[in-house]
C-alpha cells in the first residue's frame, strides 16, 4: 500500500524552510480547520473568525514584505500554503486568495505608502477582511466591458455600479474595487464599510463553497476621496495581474482538494469489501487510482516549475492559465472518480469528497473558466484570439 502522494520525490525539490511552512499549515488546518469545516458547509456558513485564524497561522500575504506585516516568502512557499488550505476546503484556501492575492497585492503593488502602511498590516493579521470587485452582472469574462463608474466631483469622485459574484463581499471591511473613470481609464478604488451608498447584499444557496460567504457589491453616489484610489493603476492590466498571482495559487490549492480525495478514496478501497475481497483488489478500481496518482503528480511537478519560474520573475499569464485550467479539471475529476470509489458513502459528509467536488465547480469557473484558460493558450499558440 502506498498511501503517499510525493511518487517522483518532489519534496526533495523544496527547501527545508518551505517543507516546515507546509508542516506547520498542514497542522493548524488539521487541529482547528477540519474538525468545524463540513457542519459549516452544511450549514452554509464560513468558519467563526476564519480570517484572524488564517493570519495568526501565517497563512495571509506571505509573499508581501515584512515591513507591510507579511512574511515576506517566495511563491513556492505560497503555493504549498495553498495546497494545505485546500485541502481543508476550497473555501478556505479562497479566503486566503482573495485576502492575499486579491486584496493585499494590488494594494502593495499599486497603492501608496499611506495605503500601505494604513491596509496592509491589519490584513495579514486578519483583522481586516478583504474582497475584490472585478466581476459585474453583465460582464463575467469580458470584465473590460465593466460598466461601474467613477466620475470626477468636486475633489472627490463618485462611484456608481455594482458587482456580483465576490466572496467575502457580505463581511468585508475594505473592497478592492475596479471601475472606469471619465477619461474610460480602468481604476482601482479601496471602498470601506461604512461608506454611505455602499451595500453587500449575500448570495444565497449556493450548492458549491458553502462555507464561503458570496455577495455583492452595491456603490450608489458613493463618495471617493482621492485618498481611497490606487495611484499606481490605470488599465486592465491592474486586475489581470492580481489574477495572474490568484490563479497560480488555485493551481497549488487544487492539488490539496485532489490529494485529499485520492487519500480517502484509497483508504476506503482497502477497507471495505465486496465479493469476500477489497474493493482494491479488483482493477477497475486500482485503474481509478492509479490514474488519480499519475494525473497528482503531472500537477505537481506544473505548479512546482511555474513556482520555480514565478520566484525567478520569468511565469508569463500565459504559462499559469495553463496551470490552473489543467490542475483544477484534475481535481474535479479525482473528486467525481474519488467519490465512485466510495459508493453511496461518497455522496455523505462523513467524508469530505462531495464537498469537494462540489466546491470545485466553482474553482473551475472562477478566476477565469475552463474554457477561457484554453483561449488564452490557444490565443498564445496561434497568435489568433478566439474571444
Ligand atoms: P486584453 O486586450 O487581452 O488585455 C488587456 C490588457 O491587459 C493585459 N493583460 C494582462 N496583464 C497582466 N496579466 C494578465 N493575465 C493579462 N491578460 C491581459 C494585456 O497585455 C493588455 O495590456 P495593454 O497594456 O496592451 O492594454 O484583454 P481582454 O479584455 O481581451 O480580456 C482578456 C481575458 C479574456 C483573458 C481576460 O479578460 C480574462 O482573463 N477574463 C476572465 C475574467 C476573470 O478571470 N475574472 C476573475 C474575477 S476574480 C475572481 O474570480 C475571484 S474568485 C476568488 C476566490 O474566491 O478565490
Ligand atoms: P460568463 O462569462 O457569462 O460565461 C458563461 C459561459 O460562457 C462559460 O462557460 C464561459 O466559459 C463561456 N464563455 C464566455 N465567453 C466565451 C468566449 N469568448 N468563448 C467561448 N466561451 C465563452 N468575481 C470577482 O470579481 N471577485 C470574486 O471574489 C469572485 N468570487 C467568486 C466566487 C464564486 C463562488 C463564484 C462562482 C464566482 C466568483 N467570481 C468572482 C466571479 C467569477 O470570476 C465569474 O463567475 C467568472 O469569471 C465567469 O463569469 P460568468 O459567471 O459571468 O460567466
Amino acid at each position: 500500500m502506498r498511501i503517499t502522494t510525493d511518487y517522483y520525490e518532489i519534496d526533495d525539490l523544496l527547501s527545508a524552510d518551505q517543507l516546515l511552512i507546509r508542516q506547520s499549515i498542514r497542522d493548524f488546518v488539521s487541529k482547528e480547520l477540519e474538525p468545524p469545516i463540513e457542519d459549516c458547509a452544511q450549514a452554509h456558513t464560513e468558519i467563526p473568525d476564519l480570517m484572524k485564524k488564517l493570519g495568526k497561522a501565517g497563512a495571509l500575504g506571505s509573499f508581501i514584505p515584512s515591513a507591510y506585516g507579511g512574511a515576506g516568502l517566495d511563491q513556492l512557499s505560497y503555493g504549498l500554503i495553498m495546497q494545505e488550505l485546500e485541502m481543508g476546503d476550497s473555501a478556505i484556501r479562497s479566503a486566503a486568495s482573495v485576502q492575499s492575492s486579491l486584496v493585499m497585492y494590488p494594494i502593495f503593488a499599486f497603492g501608496s505608502e499611506e495605503q500601505k502602511r494604513k491596509f496592509l498590516p491589519k490584513l495579514a493579521s486578519g483583522e481586516l477582511v478583504g474582497s475584490f470587485g472585478l466581476t459585474e452582472p453583465n460582464h463575467g469574462s469580458d470584465p473590460a466591458g465593466m460598466e461601474t463608474r467613477l466620475t470626477k466631483d468636486g475633489k472627490g469622485y463618485r462611484l456608481n455600479g455594482s458587482k456580483l459574484w465576490i466572496t467575502n463581499a457580505p463581511t468585508c471591511d475594505v473592497a478592492v474595487v475596479w471601475a472606469r473613470d471619465d477619461s474610460k481609464k480602468v481604476r482601482g478604488v479601496l471602498v470601506e464599510r461604512g461608506m454611505d451608498g455602499f451595500s453587500t447584499p449575500e448570495t444565497l444557496h449556493k450548492w458549491s463553497l458553502r462555507a464561503s460567504r458570496t455577495g455583492e457589491l452595491v456603490f450608489d453616489e458613493l463618495y471617493i476621496s482621492e485618498e481611497n484610489i490606487l495611484p499606481e493603476v490605470n488599465s486592465m492590466r491592474g486586475p489581470l495581474s492580481c489574477l495572474n498571482s490568484a490563479r497560480y495559487g488555485i493551481s497549488w490549492g487544487a492539488i490539496g482538494a485532489a490529494i485529499d480525495c485520492y487519500q480517502t478514496a484509497l483508504s476506503y478501497s482497502l477497507e471495505r469489501k465486496q465479493f469476500g475481497k477489497p474493493i482494491a483488489s479488483f482493477q477497475l478500481q486500482q485503474k481509478k487510482l492509479a490514474e488519480m496518482l499519475t494525473e497528482i503528480t503531472k500537477a505537481q511537478l506544473l505548479s512546482w516549475r511555474l513556482g520555480v519560474l514565478k520566484n525567478e520573475g520569468k511565469a508569463t499569464p500565459q504559462q499559469i492559465s495553463l496551470a490552473k485550467r489543467n490542475n483544477v479539471k484534475m481535481a474535479l475529476d479525482v473528486a467525481r472518480e474519488s467519490r465512485q470509489i466510495l459508493g453511496a458513502m461518497g455522496v455523505v459528509g462523513d467524508y469530505p469528497i462531495m464537498r469537494h467536488m462540489m466546491n470545485l465547480e466553482s474553482v473551475i469557473t472562477y478566476e477565469g473558466t475552463h474554457d477561457i484558460h484554453l483561449l488564452i493558450t490557444g490565443q498564445d499558440i496561434t497568435g489568433i484570439s478566439g474571444f
